[in-house]
């Protein structure tokens, strides 16, 4: 076979996933609640067919058996994250020993398999206790997360050397504190700027944390979702208007967390409409001096806008759609199992921007995925054909392959995710696994995807 697109050698082919989205077992092994747990016991109805976190992919009995599916499928790594709850299940305090034997298990057993381990601390999944005592608002959290980041230093950072601090930290703020469909479902922009800057702080705690360890090859990032901001014109309004989406969206967490510092102009317009957060002394020098060394990128859609038609309501809760509009572009491309844009060039303009802006500090596609409601109507021959997924991920490897040859330093692919999971409040609703899951019976089955990846992976390329 001759291999088109061929990658760098070492390059990391795998999947992601998140603790609460296949574990499952949130009842057992000593796990305590976090706010997915408590908030499908008071408002089930939130949830897609009414399905919780309890049981989902069931990872954390079947994990040898998943591994084993890895292995076959080609993946020389794997991100997943620990559940801060199982670890710890009062948010702060005692460790539990059930949740190290089960963390030790999994990472000796992808380390067996040749699979490296990357591992995120916080993936949504606020323990239950701290919730209650504010949460992201709290400062006092921020320790929390901190104390917590070193057992699991302590803990596994002798055989695991990636670590990420959040996933996609700016979602708690969207679904949590502005648009409703994360715990605790308020609804104000100033608690979310509040929320926003303290997972900032917590992150960079954590990194300065983790230089205390000597960690062999450690290194430290974080994973952002980065939504390219395309303005409907060149005209002045239209790129305004983009770039302000740009700030809340993307350089929120990019900036500070990359660059060490908050840009300027969201300093200024937060502080302009009142809705600066609380800080403490020493937080910018804080930021300053732990910067992350990788930088996962989650990359889904684009976010395309326009400028604002009509000026806010100065009466209005501040938001950021104060100062633009979402534009749906004429002709644009779609996944139309999801709903979502597919635009796979945007992976090339990330990779563009972090080679130009952020010192082509080290990167990799940590998510990128096509989610399909119904997928078992594709099933032909015992298998699902998916072959619009082979399409949506070799079209978006070619864009990272462009990057990477005109010098962009992006190391690796994880698909969202590895076998149909639990996603949150829309539960089983978008299938997006290379491999299917029963969820009556967890029977697995791989899809057509998995036998293209296993060659992908193999050749290193396609
Ligand atoms: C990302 C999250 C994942 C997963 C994915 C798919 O933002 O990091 O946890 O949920 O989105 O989401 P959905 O099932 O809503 O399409």
């Amino acid at each position: 076979m001759t291999v088109q697109y061929k990658f760098p050698e070492g390059f990391w082919w795998g999947s992601a996933t998140s603790a609460t989205q296949i574990e499952g077992a949130a009842n057992e092994g000593g796990k305590g609640k976090n706010i997915w747990d408590y908030w499908y016991e008071i408002e089930s109805n939130r949830f897609f067919e009414n399905i919780g976190p309890e049981v989902t992919s069931d990872f954390y009995h079947r994990y040898k058996e998943d591994i084993k599916l890895m292995k076959e499928i080609g993946h020389n790594t794997f991100r997943m994250s620990i559940s801060w709850a199982r670890l710890i299940p009062g948010g702060r305090g005692e460790v539990n020993q059930d949740a190290v034997t089960f963390y030790n298990n999994v990472i000796d057993e992808l380390l067996a398999n040749d699979i490296e381990p990357f591992v995120n601390l916080f993936h949504f999944d606020m323990p239950m206790e701290l919730q209650h005592e504010g949460g992201w608002e709290n400062r006092k959290v921020v320790d929390a997360f901190v104390e917590y980041a070193k057992a699991a230093f302590e803990l596994f950072g002798d055989r695991v050397s990636k670590w990420f601090t959040f996933n996609e930290p700016i979602v708690p703020v969207e679904g949590g504190y502005l648009y409703n469909f994360h715990y605790p479902n308020v609804v104000d922009a100033k608690r979310a700027v509040q929320v926003a800057y303290h997972t900032v702080i917590a992150s960079a705690k954590a990194v300065e944390a983790f230089r205390e360890f000597n960690i062999a090859n450690g290194k430290i990032g974080i994973i952002l979702n980065l939504t390219p901001s395309y303005p409907r014109s060149n005209n002045p309004a239209d790129m305004k208007a983009s770039r302000i989406a740009d700030l809340f969206f993307n350089r929120s967490f990019l900036d500070p967390a990359v660059l060490g510092e908050y840009p300027l102009e969201l300093i200024e317009l937060l502080r302009e409409h009142g809705q600066l957060p609380e800080t403490q002394p020493g937080d910018k020098e804080l930021i300053k001096l732990n910067t992350v060394d990788i930088l996962g990128v989650n990359y889904y859609q684009p976010r395309r806008v326009k400028a604002k038609e009509t000026l806010p309501n100065p009466y209005s809760p501040f938001m950021p759609e104060w100062f633009f509009d979402h534009y749906e572009m004429p002709g644009r491309k779609m996944n139309v199992y999801r709903g979502w844009e597919i635009y796979e060039k945007g992976i090339y303009d990330i990779m563009i921007n972090l080679k130009e802006n952020y010192g082509n500090i080290e990167s990799f596609i940590s998510e990128n995925g096509m989610g399909v409601q119904d997928e078992q109507r594709f099933i032909q021959d015992d298998e699902i054909q998916d072959d619009y997924r082979i399409e949506f991920i070799r079209e978006h490897l070619k864009w990272l392959h462009r990057a990477i040859e005109e010098g962009c330093n992006a190391n690796g692919y994880h698909l969202w995710t590895f076998m149909d999971n639990w996603s949150w409040s829309n539960a089983y609703k978008n299938r997006y696994g290379f491999i299917s899951v029963n969820i009556e019976t967890q029977e697995r089955t791989l899809k057509k995807s998995a036998h293209w990846f296993e060659e992908v992976s193999k050749n290193n390329g396609f």
